[in-house]
């Protein structure tokens, strides 16, 4: 999609699959996952000195080797999300900031129960997922969040078979066009859209400083196969709509920008080096700062089953997310 990764695809393709089956066979499975979390750090982000983080990650010619297997982002991908720019991270603080401001933060809502549009995606046979699954994937909404005080409500689903829709990606007009056509209410409602995007993703979100410029793209798309009872596994208990809601919500990766800089802008949250994968209890992958790797927390790449928690720093992060960018706009 952009900079670094498209980059490594084309030295990929220069490279030629009998060279990579070469390299690959000497990897070990640490090596293996070491490369993968590189590519997915560089996937994330183009801030050219978190691009020099992610390259502490795993030695060039192991991320060469396994680019050229896999030929494109596979695999365990939570979410394609991307981080924003520190230009747009800095604005987005002292938007808050400023807001926290008014009235000393005493109009600050700390709760509230977000109403959600549901739209199915099919292509006409695949997709159709069941009125059950989506109140499953509501009740599996509000248990994640029940200690920060929001909630969610279904008002109503639709469902639109549209070949192209079905495997729309973040970027494409396809994307723009399901949504133009099929989003409803205004920056406190929840758009979620389900579909069958490919290339190995199960979902992607727009963020609360987002929706000014683009209202009509706000939203969380996630894979329909990782509703409760899909067959994503192990992404079917309905935690990918928990993590892409929470960066609807404002939230960002608990491993965004690595071990330095203010990382995720959440502080009860220990940094974080790379997206961890599986459950890797006991995780630390920055030595140099407090704590292990939060790797049950919403907000990392881990499967459905490891990741039951949201902190109470990412609580106050979202009421003034959305306080800043969704109440009555
Ligand atoms: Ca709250
Ligand atoms: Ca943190
Ligand atoms: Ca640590
Ligand atoms: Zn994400």
């Amino acid at each position: 999609m952009t900079g670094s990764w498209k980059r490594l695809i084309v030295a990929s393709a220069l490279i030629g699959a009998g060279a990579a089956g070469c390299a690959t066979d000497e990897m070990t499975a640490a090596e293996e996952l070491d490369a993968h979390e590189r590519a997915v750090c560089e996937f994330l982000t183009d801030e050219p000195t978190e691009l020099d983080e992610c390259g502490t990650i795993a030695p060039d010619d192991d991320l060469e080797a396994y680019v050229s297997r896999v030929g494109s982002p596979s695999g365990p991908m939570r979410c394609s999300t991307r981080h924003l720019s520190l230009d747009e991270r800095a604005r987005v603080e002292l938007e808050i900031t400023q807001r926290q401001g008014v009235n000393g933060g005493a109009s600050m809502v700390t709760s509230g129960t977000i109403p959600v549009y549901v739209h199915v995606i099919t292509n006409g046979s695949a997709g159709n997922v069941t009125d059950n699954q989506i109140a499953q994937q509501i009740s599996v909404l509000n248990a994640a969040y029940a200690s920060t005080g929001w909630q969610f409500s279904l008002v109503s689903t639709d469902r639109t078979s549209n070949a192209s829709w079905y495997t729309a990606t973040p970027g494409t007009s396809a994307e723009t066009q399901m949504k133009n056509a099929l989003r409803q209410g205004s920056a406190d409602d929840l758009n979620l859209y389900l579909n069958n995007m490919g290339q190995g993703l199960l979902g992607w979100a727009t963020f609360p400083s987002d929706y000014a410029r683009s209202p009509k793209l706000d939203g969380v798309v996630v894979l329909s196969a990782s509703l409760p009872g899909g067959s994503a596994a192990p992404y079917n208990l309905g935690d990918t709509a928990t993590h892409e809601v929470g960066h609807w919500m404002g939230l960002y990766h608990t491993f965004q920008g690595g071990c330095n800089g203010n990382g995720d802008y959440v502080s009860d949250t220990p940094a974080e080096k790379s997206a961890a994968f599986g459950c890797p209890t006991g995780r630390d992958t920055c030595k140099s700062k407090a704590g292990v790797d939060p790797i049950k927390n919403f907000m990392d790449y881990t499967d459905d089953a490891c990741m039951n928690t949201f902190t109470a720093g990412q609580d106050a992060r979202m009421d003034s997310m959305y306080t800043t960018y969704r109440l009555g706009k």
